[in-house]
This record gives C-alpha cells, sequence and structure tokens, in this order.
C-alpha cells in the first residue's frame, strides 16, 4: 500500500468510465461551489494487489454548502477490472436524495451499470420536484436490464441497473442518462431550503442506505483480497459508506 503521487489511474481506463468521471467533475463545477473534502491520509491513494494484479484506488472529494461529502472513486485492477463509483451525502438539514453511480468493467465489457437518486425520507419518497423532472425524461430501452440483489430495497423506481451493450451505444445512453440524474440533482439541491427539524428522519435515511450498501459483497470481496479483512471492513465503513453522526 502506498500513498505515493498520483500515478496510471487514468491511464487507458475503460473510455466510458473515462468519460462518465470528466462529466461528473464538470457537472459539480458547473453547479455547485466546491470545497475540498479532507481523505483520511492514507486512504487518497492506495495500492493493492490481487491475483497477482495491482489495484490502484483513486479518490477525489469535495463538500458544498449542500452535501456534505461528494465522492468520486476510480478504482483498477491491472488490466483486468475498472471501477467508476460516485455517491453525494447530502448535509441531513435538506430533504435530498442521495445520489449514487457504479460502473465496473472488465476487459473491454462493461458488465454492472446503475444510477439513482435514493429517497432519505421516512415515505421512502423522492421530493415532488424531484418526481417530475426524472418522470419527464424520455425513456430508453436497455437490452439488458439486471436485477436488484436483496439489499437493494433503497432505491428508488427511478433506479436504472444495467449490463449496457457496447455494440448498441447504450454506454453511450447510460453516460446521457447519469448526466440528465446529475443536472436534475444539482439544480434542486442549489435552491434547497434547510428543514433542521427533519434532520434526523434524514439521518435515518442515510444510516439505512449506507448500512445497506456496506452489504455488497462484491464490492467488499474485491477489497477484503487485496488489503484484507480488517482494511476493508474501515474503507466500506469511513470512506464509501460512511453513517453521518447524530
Ligand atoms: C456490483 N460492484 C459490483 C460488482 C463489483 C463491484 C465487482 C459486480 C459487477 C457485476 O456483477 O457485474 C465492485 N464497486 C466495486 C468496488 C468498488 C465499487 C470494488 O464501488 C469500490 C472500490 N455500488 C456502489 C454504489 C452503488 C452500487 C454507489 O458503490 C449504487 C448506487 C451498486 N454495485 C452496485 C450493485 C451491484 C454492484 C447494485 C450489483 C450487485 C449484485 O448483483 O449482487
Amino acid at each position: 500500500m502506498s500513498t505515493s503521487a498520483q500515478s496510471s489511474v487514468r491511464q487507458d481506463l475503460h473510455p466510458s468510465i473515462q468519460k462518465l468521471a470528466t462529466l461528473i467533475i464538470d457537472t459539480w463545477s458547473q453547479y455547485l461551489e466546491l470545497s475540498p473534502y479532507v481523505l483520511p491520509d492514507d486512504l487518497g491513494y492506495v495500492e493493492g494487489r490481487l491475483e497477482g494484479e495491482k489495484l490502484v484506488i483513486e479518490n477525489q472529494c469535495f463538500q458544498t454548502p449542500q452535501f456534505r461529502k461528494m465522492h468520486l472513486e476510480i478504482a483498477k485492477v491491472g488490466k483486468a477490472l475498472d471501477i467508476l463509483h460516485c455517491v453525494m451525502f447530502p448535509r441531513p438539514d435538506f430533504n435530498l436524495p442521495m445520489f449514487g453511480t457504479d460502473i465496473v468493467g472488465g476487459r473491454g465489457q462493461i458488465s454492472a451499470a446503475i444510477v439513482d437518486l435514493s429517497p432519505m425520507s421516512a415515505e421512502r419518497l423522492l421530493p415532488e420536484n424531484y418526481q417530475r423532472d426524472l418522470q419527464a425524461l424520455s425513456t430508453i430501452d436497455f437490452s439488458q436490464p439486471r436485477p436488484l440483489p436483496e439489499w437493494g430495497s433503497i432505491f428508488s423506481d427511478f433506479c436504472l441497473f444495467i449490463r449496457p451493450d457496447h455494440t448498441n451505444n447504450e454506454e453511450e445512453q447510460f453516460i446521457q442518462r447519469v448526466g440528465d440524474f446529475l443536472r436534475i440533482h444539482c439544480q434542486h439541491a442549489q435552491s434547497a431550503i434547510p428543514v433542521p427539524d427533519q434532520r434526523d428522519e434524514h439521518l435515518a435515511g442515510q444510516f439505512r442506505y449506507c448500512t445497506q450498501q456496506q452489504r455488497n459483497d462484491k464490492t467488499r470481496r474485491i477489497l477484503e483480497k487485496a488489503f484484507g479483512n480488517e482494511w476493508a471492513e474501515r474503507y466500506m465503513t469511513t470512506v464509501l459508506f460512511d453513517v453521518p453522526e447524530r
């Protein structure tokens, strides 16, 4: 493991992952007032080994008046696996959903592409302005939808989870849809008004979201194999899905 200078993660990443990473940073910069969010010292840039291949993780993290933490992670396992992971954690005074996206690709083919705006309210419903704008998006018929795992009960009815067919331009369409979700989210977040009396409700929603995401064995197994069980637990609960303090 090392915290050495940023190296080769961005090079020869799957082009769709590179494109989405750029789109996320551009959209954040366009709509929000970004300040740095400092991760624990040894967790910004991490290297390990997985089955003889080098595993490299590169994190970028920001905060804004509306968001406690906005996290973009790119991970690369040798030539075998490229991963993009992004989560935006709202400050709990706001009734804002959690934006999350994950793309997992290996050897040229993306196997999993997911994006959602997940509700934090006790009724598990998105705010009406979100519902209205998400419903107004054109329907895209992706050829290979994927079933959500059982822990995925946290996601909204608008959750998109697919294996994109690259011969059909579906990777590009997926990226555009993530851009739509992100733009809608940033626009509503910019004009959101704090509702401090709903703070506990939103914290409970974030707690539910994070504890369910921590049950994703596919993510956990990769981290455990490369860095050991204890490190994987620390990373999943402090960097990927840290539960905010009450
Ligand atoms: C799936 N996540 C996966 C898979 C891998 C990872 C290898 C399986 C791919 C497949 O089934 O085709 C791995 N993801 C990682 C790793 C990291 C990561 C190692 O982010 C980070 C270091 N996951 C998220 C977020 C969402 C998410 C924010 O991090 C959703 C908003 C979802 N990933 C998600 C889901 C699956 C997945 C639903 C499928 C799980 C399953 O089918 O069991």
